[in-house]
């Protein structure tokens, strides 16, 4: 399939839809994105293209993995230096607009429901801004026999940009869909999808979602 900056191939049986932290707190109007000073119309704006791939790929038979970046609630797996980052009243268990700021089983800290897993698919808790460290996701990986990531979700400097990394370091080939993944910062976006690709796709592929489905409907994976 066309994509920066060459074309992307792929075998739909050895490849996963990544879908990060698509979670009230960080994409819905009041939440604690939104208390931070962000705008979150950016994030808002990724919501309908993710919700059409979402769909063909659970179509097509796609396997389909969403993340959760959050806490166990006593915080005892996260670090002092991600704890005690910020504004005190806004940290990490602190209590926010929709339950405790990043602790799981908080309301905020759940997935939207435009985009809400089904049973059966992967929901991958994590600690950090990556998507592999301090999670199983390496393994459920390699036991499924993906070998390429399909990534979308939020945000693309933060937690899309840190799992990229992480992905190519450990030999992961990743596609970015440009309009499925969101930035609070317009200047972020720009940058960030062009620093996946650039130097002959250093962490990886870029493309638009609408060439992403073009090829998956194209390509129905073997059952
Ligand atoms: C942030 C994320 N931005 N999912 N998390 O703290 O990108």
């Amino acid at each position: 399939m066309p994509a920066d900056p060459y074309p992307f191939e792929f075998d739909p049986a050895g490849t996963a839809l990544l879908i990060i932290d698509m979670q009230r707190d960080f994409v819905e109007p009041g939440g604690f994105g939104e208390t931070l000073g962000n705008d979150v119309s950016w994030l808002q704006a990724v919501v309908p293209p993710l919700q059409r791939v979402l769909a063909t790929a659970r179509e097509v038979g796609l396997t389909v993995i969403h993340t959760r970046e959050g806490h166990v609630p006593d915080l005892s797996d996260c670090p002092p230096a991600k704890l005690n980052r910020g504004e005190p009243s806004l940290r990490i268990g602190e209590p926010g607009p929709k339950g405790r700021i990043l602790v799981r089983g908080e309301y905020g800290h759940d997935i939207i429901d435009e985009l809400a897993p089904l049973p059966g698919e992967l929901v991958v808790d994590k600690p950090g801004k990556g998507s592999f460290h301090g999670t199983s996701l390496g393994a459920e990986l390699a036991e499924l026999g993906v070998t390429s990531l399909v990534v979308t979700g939020v945000t693309t400097e933060v937690c899309v940009h840190t799992t990229v990394r992480e992905a190519n370091d450990r030999g992961y080939e990743c596609l970015v869909l440009s309009d499925c993944v969101g930035s609070y910062f317009p200047e972020f976006q720009r940058v960030g999808l062009e620093m996946i690709s650039a130097q002959g796709g250093i962490f990886g592929w870029v493309a638009p979602s609408s060439a992403f489905l073009a090829a998956l409907t194209l390509q129905e994976v073997p059952s």
